[in-house]
């Protein structure tokens, strides 16, 4: 199949980028967003989200006309759907962005058009979506009633680019590609082999979405390995980074690195889509998530230990004076973004339990984006080492290790993530 007109709905951080590639190839590409300021802002070949090399390839993909941003859907070869699969209250799988992007394409498609799902979604969305996009156009077919036949193809064909790395990895990284049936996978195929040069694999579309939960699931899991052993090492005293080290020379031993928690949209998010439905089976899987979600509060019971340490040798000093600083507040290293960052929840806690000063050192950000407390605002790396009393470690940022702790009392420090760690 051959494609010219490529919508692709939602302009997040996957929509976006996905969109400039494909527009990079000389493809004309609409690209939707229920936002009118993101669509402006990318009209005017500018960018809402940070991500290394996307501001250059949409402005050129803009510039030179082949991106198009809109709220209004238009007819198209193709359609790409990549809006957020947030989980409700419950945990449980909230697809109303889903529902809203089918809605918004079902009026303009025609016969002969390709759906792709790009979301991380639970199993047996791309079916959900067949069906209601059915129900609103019953004048076309689809391939839960006419298979290899029907009118529309659709298939679901999970993003897995690592933010930081999206524009690189996009075109990299191989591609499963889950068709609802044999003719709906050769179609993405095509479309995928426009500007992917990793391999393009097909299986079905219920196989493509767990493959993707699965790989989340595989992260968080071991990630939680990782982040239980530092609890118990430090209950024995020993160092968790030396030891993960010495266990990783072993040829079948690969163990990840542990952190304050896990933050981000995906692998906090994901395994709550297996658990939610199969919540008998995935008993490990759910731990992972618990052992995960806890370790930001064990984070802030060793804060107080360290201050109330740093209170018994000073005695001048009251609790009211204690000034803390919390070193990284992004979801991860050299990156700029706050959303369900585990250093913010450490940083949040520590601020609700203490009067004094927290130090807030981010090197990624200026300045604090809306819904922080408005007294927040970032200190200097050295003031913060100089001023501050106790200090927390929450992200590995590449600007932390080439600063010197020699005259911190190590008492006081609480390295979260191993960089400051001897040996
Ligand atoms: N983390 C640790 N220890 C580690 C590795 C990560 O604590 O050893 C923490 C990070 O600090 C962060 C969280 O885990 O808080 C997640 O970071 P990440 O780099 O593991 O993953 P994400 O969320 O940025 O991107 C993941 C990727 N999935 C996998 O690596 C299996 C990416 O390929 C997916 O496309 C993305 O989720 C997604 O969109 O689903």
């Amino acid at each position: 199949m051959s494609f010219e007109t490529i919508s692709v709905v939602g302009l997040g951080y996957i929509g976006l980028p996905t969109a400039a590639v494909i527009a990079s190839r000389r493809k004309t590409v609409f690209g939707l967003d229920i936002n009118q300021n993101t669509v402006d802002i990318i009209n005017r070949g500018k960018i809402h989200i940070v991500e290394p090399e996307l501001d250059m390839l949409v402005h050129a993909a803009v510039t030179k006309g082949y991106l198009i941003a809109s709220t209004v859907a238009k007819e198209s070869d193709a359609f790409l759907i990549a809006v957020p699969t947030p989980f409700k209250r419950n945990y449980e799988p909230d697809l109303k962005y889903v529902e809203s992007a089918v809605k918004l394409i079902a009026p303009v498609l025609q016969k002969g058009n390709l759906i792709i799902l790009e979301s991380t979604s639970p199993v047996g969305t791309t079916e959900k979506m067949a069906s209601w996009l059915a129900e609103l156009r019953p004048d076309l077919s689809f391939p839960q009633t006419h298979g290899e036949n029907s009118d529309i193809r659709l298939a679901h064909c999970p993003e897995r680019v690592l933010p930081g790395h999206i524009v690189r990895e996009l075109v990299e990284n191989d591609r499963v590609i889950g068709g609802m049936t044999t003719k709906c996978s050769d179609a993405a195929c095509d479309l995928y082999n426009i500007f992917v040069t990793g391999k393009c694999i097909s299986t079905t579309a219920r196989t493509a979405e767990m493959v993707k939960l699965a790989e989340n699931s595989f992260r968080d899991v071991n990630i939680a390995f990782a982040n239980e052993l530092s609890v118990i090492c430090d209950k024995h005293n020993i160092s968790v980074w030396e030891l993960i080290k010495l266990a990783n020379r072993h040829p079948r031993v690969n163990i990840l690195q542990p952190g304050p928690g896990v933050g981000g949209h995906c692998i906090a998010v994901d395994p709550w889509f297996i658990v939610s439905q199969s919540p008998d089976e995935s008993r490990l899987i759910k731990m992972a998530r618990d052992v995960n979600d806890d370790k930001p509060y064990w984070v802030v019971s060793k804060v107080k230990k360290a201050v109330n340490l740093f209170l018994r040798n000073n005695p001048g000093c009251t609790v009211n004076d204690i000034k803390i600083a919390c070193f990284g507040l992004s979801f991860k290293p050299n990156i700029d973004d706050l959303r369900e960052s585990p250093a913010v929840l450490v940083a949040k806690k520590l601020a609700s339990s203490y009067k004094g000063q927290i130090l807030l050192v981010e090197p990624n950000i200026a300045e604090f984006p809306a819904g922080f407390p408005n007294a927040w605002e970032f200190v200097d790396m050295y003031e913060a080492i100089d001023i501050a009393n106790v200090i927390v470690l929450l992200v590995d940022h590449k600007e932390f290790y080439r600063l010197k702790l020699d005259k911190f009392d190590k008492r006081y420090l609480v390295d979260t993530r191993g960089v400051w760690h001897e040996g």
